[in-house]
């Protein structure tokens, strides 16, 4: 969708809305049971600091930006404000860009891991990362990449460029899994509980590019009558919200199916950098699945 017009947050509406719990990934194991919470609409979600060392971030932004994977490119509209304007891309192809028989999600699933691997070599893989992460924040429950009909994986996550003067209209993600035709066989996997969205900061831009959470969330009634997966600015003009501080290395897992968030303006010269994806849990509740 074209988005016209730029986000613009009144100072005076900003307020602490949200209770993010906040952990160094060394004490992770103290929230074991958060993200059932966090799906059940209990808790916002937590923020997991320096899940990698800053050194190692830094190299891995260092690797992404000598060399973008061209191959796994997928650019996310231009702004009809300035054309001219590099656009949000994206390396990797989220579930929701996907066409229903997501034959081609499927092999950028298998080009996406190939890639991450080279990213993230002679360190411990996002992947990996991921899945130890929430092993340790659902016990006892698995941590499953989801397998289309014929067995092959879905993606763990994309990596997502922001370069400079973009932004990130409000959205949130709960209708594009309750509704969309590529989730179709995902819904006959996962449950009714609020889908995740989780992401790690690669590179954080000179200034903007923050996540913002609005005190503004998705209703079930939405979906009949408006396209509840991104709104327009002026539905958020009034509302109040909150930012999330966050440094490169640091995850983030939040209620982003159902608390409308959005991106600020990147100001500066660098891009922001992120990867990271959704999280749903089965319909037995007795595993939790990654996927982007
Ligand atoms: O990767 C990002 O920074 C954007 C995340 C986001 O908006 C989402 O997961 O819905």
């Amino acid at each position: 969708m074209m988005q016209t017009g730029r986000l613009h947050l009144d100072p005076a509406r900003e307020d602490h809305i949200f209770d993010l719990v906040e952990t160094d990934c060394s004490y992770v194991d103290k929230y074991a049971g958060i993200l059932d919470a966090t799906a059940h609409q209990q808790c916002p979600g937590i923020v997991v600091r320096g899940l990698y060392g800053s050194r190692q971030i830094a190299e891995v932004n260092e690797r992404l930006s000598r060399n973008e994977p061209r191959h796994l490119r997928v650019a996310h509209g231009r702004s009809a404000d300035n054309p001219d304007q590099e656009p949000v891309h994206y390396f990797g192809l989220n579930l929701v860009n996907a066409k229903p028989d997501l034959n081609a999600y499927l092999d950028f699933a298998v080009r996406f891991r190939v890639f991450s691997a080279e990213l993230f070599e002679s360190l411990p893989t996002f992947e990996a990362v991921i899945r130890q992460t929430l092993e340790r924040l659902v016990p006892p429950r698995r941590v499953l990449s989801p397998r289309f009909e014929d067995d092959r994986l879905y993606g763990p996550a994309t990596i997502r460029i922001f370069p400079p003067g973009t932004e990130v209209p409000p959205h949130c993600g709960n209708t594009m899994l309750r509704e969309t035709a590529q989730y179709a066989h995902l819904r006959t996997l996962v449950g009714r509980a609020d889908q995740l969205s989780y992401f790690m900061l690669i590179n954080k831009p000179d200034s903007g590019g923050q996540l913002v959470l609005y005190d503004l969330v998705w209703q079930a009634s939405n979906m009949q009558n408006r396209d509840s997966v991104r709104l327009d600015y002026s539905e958020v003009v009034n509302r109040r919200w909150q930012p999330v501080r966050l440094s490169a290395g640091d995850l983030i897992i939040f209620n982003g199916g159902r608390i409308y968030h959005s991106v600020t303006r990147i100001e500066g010269k660098q891009p922001r950098r992120t990867i990271g994806g959704f999280l749903s849990f089965s319909r037995d509740a007795s595993a939790i699945y990654y996927y982007s």
